[in-house]
């Protein structure tokens, strides 16, 4: 039996009062410090500072767990147990800190990145459609309207394709070098947009009813009424019994739907080597209706599309039957209606970009 049977015990933590005594009143006096310190605190850094002081690997709390050593086995559970109560005290008292200046700082944050929705808004400067694209989209319209699909190819096509399909004439002057950018032997920059046509032709059957718009190029010297690169839009009718007369009738209805309801047209006689027979196609003059003025060059008639019945030896080199079916093509140029449309005398205006002229439109 030795004195330690005798040892008084603290009533509340059941710790010997002679040697926990000091330890359980050195964590009071801890916690005491951080109640009156955490009065004081006004930023998260002070904060953090307190925690490593007072809950720290190296805080005052592992000091008194130290300590710990000095009491006999039995008198430490009820020690680390009132070091944990003390530990979680202080924590819980330092996050209501924490919270507290954490919602001091949104509602600061709040106040100072505070935004009038109601101040009127920057309008944003709009884009638009070049007119060039502006008068394809609107020509596609009016065919897609008569039930026509768009086709569109390569730019880079075959010699065949651009000309011999087409029945060119072996020394048709549109093949020379003089005329048309060549890339190799057999293949150039297409002229038109006809092989696209020959493309769909040799690889479906009639009926055949499309509209191919696109880049062409032809190896000219800029100047106010010629480009090297410019654009076309054909359009092409393969069925069985397509006449002269749906071709006249798509025209009209064409030309009216673009230039008004007042719009004529008229064919002159020409030749393609695509077509047989060919014309030329004169829309009456949008600015005079016929009278003759500037626009027309007293003419009444501005000429904006080539025409004609496609050749029976286009249709076999793309495997169709003449005998069976029969068909009409049509080209223009977009930029000559476009220009006509909106009265611009010099196409290069269409290439340059100049977002003076082109915001106009
Ligand atoms: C034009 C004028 C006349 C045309 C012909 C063909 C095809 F592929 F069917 F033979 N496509 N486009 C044609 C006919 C084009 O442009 C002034």
């Amino acid at each position: 039996m030795g004195w330690r049977f005798f040892v008084a015990k603290n009533p509340i933590n059941n710790i010997p009062i002679e040697r926990g005594i000091r330890m359980e009143q050195r964590l009071k006096e801890i916690l005491e410090i951080a109640e009156s310190e955490l009065g004081g605190i006004t930023d998260m850094k002070a904060l953090e500072e307190m925690r490593v002081r007072f809950t720290g690997k190296k805080g005052m709390l592992t000091e008194v767990l130290r300590g710990m050593g000095q009491l006999s086995p039995e008198e430490r559970p009820a020690m680390g147990k009132l070091v944990n109560e003390v530990r979680s005290e202080i924590e819980g008292l330092m996050t209501s800190v924490r919270e507290k200046l954490e919602k001091e700082a949104l509602s600061a944050r709040l106040v100072k990145e505070k935004l009038d929705v109601t101040i009127p808004g920057k309008r944003p400067a709009l884009g638009r459609k070049h007119p060039l694209t502006q008068a394809i989209e609107e020509m596609e319209e009016i065919f897609i309207g008569l039930g026509y699909d768009i086709a569109e190819g390569p730019e880079i096509e075959t010699v065949y394709n651009n000309f011999d399909a087409l029945n060119t004439e072996e020394n048709h002057p549109s093949r020379d070098e003089q005329d048309t950018f060549y890339i190799t032997d057999n293949t150039l920059l297409r002229t038109q947009t006809s092989p696209v046509q020959i493309r769909v032709m040799k690889s479906s059957e009639p009926p055949i009813k499309i509209i191919c718009p696109g880049r062409v190029y032809r190896a000219d010297t800029v100047d106010a009424t010629h480009s090297p690169v410019f654009h076309q839009i054909e359009g092409l009718v393969i069925d069985k019994g397509v006449t002269m007369g749906d071709l006249i009738g798509t025209l009209k209805l064409f030309a009216k739907n673009l230039f008004g309801e007042e719009t004529d047209i008229r064919l002159r006689p020409h030749h393609f080597p695509f077509t047989e027979p060919s014309a030329e196609v004169d829309v009456s003059c949008w600015v005079c209706g016929g009278k003759g003025c500037r626009v027309c060059g007293g003419e009444g008639w501005i000429e904006i599309l080539g025409a004609g019945m496609v050749h029976p030896n286009v249709m076999k080199a793309c495997g169709i039957d003449p005998e069976i079916y029969s068909g009409f093509a049509f080209g223009m140029g977009v930029e000559r209606a476009a220009m006509g449309r909106h009265n611009i005398s010099d196409l290069r205006l269409l290439f340059e970009n100049d977002l003076r002229f082109l915001r106009q439109f």
